[in-house]
């Protein structure tokens, strides 16, 4: 068996997805997703130039060489572009075997540990009060779990998170007027003063039963993150996610030293050795590495198994940031693995995404129901994909307010 073809596509409703199929002799293809925020065009490239020519006459089965094969070879290793790229390819061949067995992913994987897979929403407002109106949709959706993002009294812009029209939570990421970055202003004192207060209150609002999560984007630092972990300790979040930047690994350990708070970090990670010392000291509660930037399917499992030794629960990254392949590529992790913890879901589901990507997965009462289509169970039409081309975007920028370039 060999592969034939490989094709790279970007563009998508309101979104530049990046999809790799790869075609086979024997009329078997496979999908994935190498899409990245703001940087697009670089998998695309690194795919179209480097990786589709390699592939050609390869046999698509031996998917662990192939991928050793893309890693070892770049010589160069790792990064964001490169992860992706190589996540793509890995997630379509694991399609590929799922057709080939007949079977739905999470039956290679090891079958399912579970029926419906626990996911989180995005709830987000201007303030407080539309946050809690925001909330209580995402709960009478019958929702479980919800991320809380709002504004901050006295910023002067949105925080990271809060969506820039009511009801559209989809599309605050990236800015599609260009590729110039948006920039926002920050301050960690106001945020600080204002929301674990806030916290506070929505968790006397809902009740106990709610899993509320909470995203700080990496703004703090170390200190003031141990302070803040320690504040809302009694509203019991279900986690705290990225309170610092996670290149300095040493300011998880006083974060730890002061606050029982579960901690999700990750998403911004491309590999195994980003985040193996944070699993193996036990210095994170949830690892939050999206399956197609950390090199697909092959390279994630072997994340969720150490992950697993050591009391860390998977939470994938699910943000807009993804193509509906991806969340499927997890969704089967996500009914397989016995360390699963969360799935952060955001609504993709609009029509014009729909037909781009055909599937049978299902999201009911906030659990999603995995496809038991074999493969990934999600289809990609091609003639709705023409429809579509790249959008130039960008994330926004951080700065503090004398001007400092802060983490965004
Ligand atoms: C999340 C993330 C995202 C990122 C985005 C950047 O928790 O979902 O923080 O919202 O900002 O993926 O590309
Ligand atoms: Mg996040």
């Amino acid at each position: 068996m060999k592969i034939t073809d490989a094709k790279v596509f970007v563009g998508g409703p309101g979104k530049n997805y990046v999809t790799l199929k790869i075609e086979t002799d024997q009329g078997v293809y496979g999908l994935g997703d190498a899409t990245i925020n703001g940087r697009e065009t670089m998998t695309a490239t690194y795919l179209r130039d480097y990786l589709v020519p390699n592939l050609i006459g390869r046999d698509p089965r031996n998917s662990e060489d192939i991928w050793q094969f893309f890693y070892r070879g770049a010589y160069f290793r790792r990064g964001p572009i490169a992860m992706a790229a190589f996540g793509a390819i890995d997630v379509a061949l694991w399609d590929i075997k799922g057709k080939l067995a007949n079977m739905p992913l999470y039956q290679l994987f090891g079958g399912k540990s579970r029926e419906g897979a626990l996911v989180y929403a995005h709830a987000t407002g201007a303030d407080l009060e539309d946050l809690m109106d925001s909330v209580a949709w995402y709960v009478e959706q019958g929702y479980k779990a919800v991320r809380v993002q709002c504004g901050i009294p006295g910023m002067p812009s949105a925080s990271y998170g809060v969506a820039d029209s009511k009801g559209d939570n989809r599309n605050y990421i990236t800015d599609f007027s260009g590729i110039r970055p948006k920039e926002e202003i920050w301050d960690s004192e106001r945020y600080m003063r204002y929301m674990p207060g806030a916290l506070a209150e929505i968790r006397a609002r809902f009740g106990p039963e709610l899993k509320i999560l909470h995203d700080v984007h990496h703004r703090l630092l170390p200190r003031e993150a141990a302070e803040f972990a320690k504040e809302v300790e009694p509203v019991r979040l279900y986690w705290l996610e990225d309170p610092t930047p996670a290149d300095d690994q040493d300011a998880l350990k006083l974060i730890r030293q002061h606050s029982t708070v579960p901690l999700a970090i990750g998403e911004v990670f491309n590999s195994i050795w980003e985040c193996n010392k944070l699993i193996e000291n036990e210095l994170i509660d949830f690892i939050r590495v999206p399956v197609t930037h950390v090199g697909g399917i092959t390279h994630a499992r072997r994340i969720v198994d150490l992950a697993g030794l050591h009391n860390v629960r998977t939470g994938f990254h699910g943000a807009p940031s993804h193509s509906p392949l991806c969340m499927a590529a997890q969704a089967h992790l996500n009914a397989w693995a016995p360390n699963f913890g969360i799935q952060e879901y955001l609504v993709l589901g609009t029509p014009e995404c729909d037909a781009l990507f055909p599937s049978e997965h299902r999201m009911d009462q906030g659990l999603f129901h995995v496809s038991d289509a074999p493969g990934l169970g999600v289809d990609f039409d091609e003639t709705e994909a023409a429809r579509y081309s790249y959008e130039p975007g960008s994330l926004p920028v951080a700065r503090l307010e004398d001007g400092t370039l802060w983490n965004y």
